[in-house]
């Protein structure tokens, strides 16, 4: 992932800022004089979330900053922190929907609304259940299973293959004989 990095120092009274981008790996240089510079990554995904003090005197200074995941992004822009805890817990529902925060985030709902109903629902096609869904854009991090039960009792779970092609995902099994079949999906996280 990419980020932008600024930096500004006032030198002799005179203001100069100076921007980048990273490189695929995180890499930057930023081109500056000697003197104190204010170095910052840009707030949205980064975890820093203040400048960092350079002091440049002739020699090379290096200042790291981690980069947030996009789970840890969308924690920040919601919950104005990117720790899975308290209200931006992976498991808490501080909008009382009775969807996970974390399932919200893999849906791209907003956890702080109430989405009830808004979860991709299971419908009959032909002699199929299916489950098809779009991943929200810029998703990463998570991974979307399919299971399926005709007694929704514990090991009677079997797994249902994605046949989607990006971004969607279609979770499909045929019903056959069956007289009760329940489909579910399994998201999980690293
Ligand atoms: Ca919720």
């Amino acid at each position: 992932m990419n980020g932008n990095v600024n930096a500004t120092a006032t030198i002799g009274g005179v203001t100069y800022s100076t921007n980048t981008q990273t490189d695929a790996s995180g890499n930057y240089t930023l081109p500056v004089i000697n003197g104190t510079w204010q170095v910052s990554a840009n707030a949205n995904n980064f975890m820093n979330p203040d400048p960092v003090n350079a002091v440049i005197s002739g020699s090379n200074a290096t200042v790291n900053f981690t980069l947030l995941t996009a789970l840890e992004n969308w924690r920040k822009s919601n919950f104005n922190s990117p720790s899975n805890s308290a209200t931006g817990a992976d498991l808490a529902d501080p909008d009382y929907d009775g969807i996970v925060s974390l399932l919200e985030f893999a849906f791209g709902l907003n956890p702080t609304q109430n989405s009830a109903g808004l979860l991709p629902q299971a419908q009959r096609s032909g002699n199929n259940l299916v489950i098809s869904f779009t991943e929200p854009s810029g998703m990463s991090g998570i991974t979307y299973g399919g299971e399926w039960s005709s007694n929704m009792l514990p090991g009677s779970w079997t797994s249902v293959p994605d046949t989607g092609s990006a971004p969607q995902h279609t979770f499909s099994v045929a019903v056959g004989n069956n007289k009760t079949l329940v489909m579910r999906l399994r998201i999980t996280s690293p």
